[in-house]
């Protein structure tokens, strides 16, 4: 069976990495239009870098969750019957990654890589970044950034991920509220090639009426029995 997952912040909440739409999320304490947009880097560096520097720092004191864990167990039990996960995650942690996934596609960049806009080079990070902040690889200060996708920025690799979906049996999308775009599409994409689509999450997203099956719960709760169907063949 070929898995093609699209996990959003809600697989990541119960690791205590806020989610940005609920009650009290991210973008209700925070203004997205200030602090993730080329346009607010542009026009206050060190705010962006303040913002940055505090989810860092949470996520390095964070761990992946029984979710990511289910979901690293799905990609081995698939590659052992031949199978395949194709997992792309909108999140730009590493939990998925720390709880043994071994493909993990961030189509909205990774925190802890910090990208120089002089050389264009990316460089593992997880120091707190500054303005004065030197590129490890040309020297120069001053371009040093997150290596992210903010509004207005291309996902990346969306030819692969559109082919990774026209190519599977099944889409899930995980904890996420299917509000940003292209993301939001994804699911269109896979009923336009026939493929079977189901959606696990705290509530119905933007998106639900989209989906063949939905679960609705806990990621830690609905994923890893989500999980044990799909390797039963209940699912
Ligand atoms: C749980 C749970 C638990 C909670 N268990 N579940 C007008 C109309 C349409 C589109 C646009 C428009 N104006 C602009 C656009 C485009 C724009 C966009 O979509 N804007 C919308 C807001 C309207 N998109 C872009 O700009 C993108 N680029 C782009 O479009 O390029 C051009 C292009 C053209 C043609 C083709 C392709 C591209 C770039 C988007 C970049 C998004 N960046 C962010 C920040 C990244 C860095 C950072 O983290 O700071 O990415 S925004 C933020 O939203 C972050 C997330 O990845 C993304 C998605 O959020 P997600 O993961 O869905 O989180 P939530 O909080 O929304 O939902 C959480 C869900 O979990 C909820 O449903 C909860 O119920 C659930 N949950 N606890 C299970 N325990």
């Amino acid at each position: 069976m070929r898995v093609f997952v699209l996990t959003g912040a809600g697989v990541s909440a119960e690791s205590g990495l806020g989610t940005f739409r609920d009650p009290g999320g991210i973008w209700e304490r925070f203004d997205p239009m200030k602090l993730a947009t080329p346009e607010a880097f542009a026009a206050d560096p060190e705010r962006v870098h303040d913002f940055y520097n505090m989810r860092r720092r949470d996520l390095l004191a964070s761990r992946p969750n029984a979710a990511h864990e289910a979901l690293a167990g799905l990609e081995a039990g698939l590659a052992a019957r031949g199978g395949r996960l194709w997992l792309c995650t909108q999140n730009i942690d590493d939990l998925h990654e720390r709880a043994g996934s071994a493909f993990v596609h961030h189509m909205h960049g990774e925190l802890l890589k910090a990208r120089c806009t002089a050389c264009g080079a990316v460089h593992a990070w997880r120091e707190d970044l500054a303005l004065a902040t030197p590129c490890p690889g040309c020297g120069r200060s001053g371009g040093m950034r997150p290596d992210v996708v903010w509004f207005g920025e291309m996902p990346v690799g969306l030819e692969a991920i559109e082919d990774a979906i026209a190519e599977s049996d099944l889409f899930v999308a995980i904890g996420t509220s299917g509000s940003v775009w292209p993301a939001a599409g994804f699911v269109e994409i896979a009923r336009g090639c026939g493929v079977r689509t189901a959606e696990l999450n705290l509530e119905p997203s933007d998106n639900a009426r989209m989906f063949d099956e939905r679960r609705y719960g806990k990621a830690s709760d609905v994923v890893p029995a989500f999980v044990d169907g799909i390797m039963s063949g209940s699912v």
